[in-house]
């Protein structure tokens, strides 16, 4: 009898362990396809759907506003969240702001340059040092990979003077 209950108990100890095992196994293998296809999606620039009815738009300074630099722009976002820049996690993204119209295609990873800057860190407003005169800003919220989504969010192009 004290056999068969020991028994018992190992045979449970085993079968759970047996299942943890498989848990960790599935889950590795989950983590594996999920970095394969992030791997593949950032390899051919697939773009990521856009999260349905997000928006982003630029809170301030306002179109036509005549500034003092530095510059405080402000960015704003609805319908989407914030993620920093290599984090995959659905709906969500990070901000970069055009100044003074760069070229940009909408359909590739976005560049770094002095005209694109990334905000990867999830910043949501950032400091401008502009020469005098006028000025264009523009935000375009992408994903993880600096891509555009598809549709393309991007904010209205504002235009200030800076004094
Ligand atoms: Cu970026």
């Amino acid at each position: 009898m004290k056999h068969t209950i020991k028994l018992i108990a190992i045979s449970t100890l085993l079968l759970s362990a047996t299942a943890v095992y498989a848990d960790w196994k599935q889950d590795l293998k989950d983590a594996a396809i999920q970095k394969g296809n992030n791997t593949a999606a950032e390899k051919l620039g697939i773009a990521t759907p856009a999260p349905a009815g997000a928006k982003v738009y630029i809170i301030s300074p306002k179109n036509g506003d005549t500034v003092t630099g530095p510059v405080l722009v402000q960015f704003g976002l609805s319908g989407a969240g914030i993620a920093p820049a290599g984090t995959q996690v659905d709906g969500t993204g990070h901000h970069h702001l055009l100044v003074d119209d760069p070229t940009v295609d909408l359909s590739q990873a976005l560049p770094m340059t002095d005209q694109v800057k990334h905000f990867g860190k999830g910043q949501t407003e950032t400091t401008l040092t502009l020469k005098p005169g006028k000025h264009t800003l523009q935000l375009i919220f992408a994903d993880w990979k600096h891509q555009p989504f598809n549709p393309s969010l991007s904010s209205e192009k504002i235009t200030i003077t800076v004094k």
